[in-house]
């Protein structure tokens, strides 16, 4: 089966949106909008397991892989995300090759790795166990965020992790961790995402990116840059730009 690591992994272009208010309404919305894949953002929002379990419920059945940022580096939170409906982990603030041997561990089942193994959502309670314990490994796509100096400084150490499938720069706590904060687009930021961007493409791993604020600028830089796993706003963004564009609409 193609499933979404296998897609992932060959270098397709996949392209998804985040998730920060804990709505379903928002998952439903947004899987029929043409994405290939939804994150729940479990770090910087109040979206708890009983919240992402609904907005997986959401996604479900519309085509569309449900993915988890999960709140940190954990391994209890990586588990509950993987039995309940994630498909694709986002680990965030992964800093050096230990860190990222860490979160594929928790992610995989023994020997691999140390994921307990229970009857859960995803292998339909326990009726397709044995399926999806056979292959779990193999179809759960393990995605690292590039985030900090330190990481882009331990990059090449970091995407030679086994198991590793790809990378998710976090420009905000990129830049905050740089000193500036926010400017995203600063020579220094675009200058280590490049970085990123190249150890990835040596490795054979896939090259990430959260553009919370899209324009057509930095979608292309990212295209052009070889970005294959792309998040694009999220619905605060999308609710926020909407409001903002009917009132101007008004003053106009
Ligand atoms: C960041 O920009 O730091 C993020 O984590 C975006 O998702
Ligand atoms: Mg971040």
């Amino acid at each position: 089966m193609n499933t979404f690591r296998k897609r992932l992994l060959s270098g397709e272009l996949l392209v998804g949106s985040w998730i920060q208010t804990g709505s379903p309404a928002a998952a439903e919305i947004l899987a029929e909008s043409g994405f290939d894949w939804i994150a729940a953002d479990m770090e910087h929002s109040s979206i708890a397991i009983d919240e992402f379990t609904a907005i997986a419920r959401g996604i479900y059945g519309r085509g569309v892989i449900t993915a988890a940022r999960v709140r940190e580096n954990d391994t209890l939170a990586i588990r509950q995300v993987l039995d309940m409906g994630a498909e694709c982990v986002i680990i965030p603030m992964v800093n050096n090759a230990e860190e990222a041997e860490r979160a594929v561990r928790s992610a995989k089942y023994p020997p691999a790795g140390v994921r307990g193994f229970g009857y859960a959502r995803m292998n339909n309670w326990g009726r397709d166990f044995a399926e999806y314990a056979a292959n779990a490994n193999e179809d759960i796509a393990v995605i690292v965020m590039i985030e900090s100096k330190e990481a882009v400084d331990n990059i090449e150490e970091i995407v030679s992790v086994e198991g590793v499938d790809g990378v998710f720069i976090g420009p905000y706590d990129m830049s905050g961790s740089y000193g500036i904060p926010g400017q995203t687009s600063d020579p220094i930021i675009t200058e280590a995402c490049s970085r990123v961007a190249k150890a990835c493409k040596r490795h054979g791993k896939v090259a990430g990116q959260h553009i919370v604020l899209p324009t057509s600028e930095n979608v292309s830089r990212a295209l052009s840059e070889g970005y294959s796993f792309i998040a694009l706003g999220g619905d605060i963004i999308f609710v926020r730009r909407a409001a903002e564009e009917a009132m101007e609409l008004l003053k106009k």
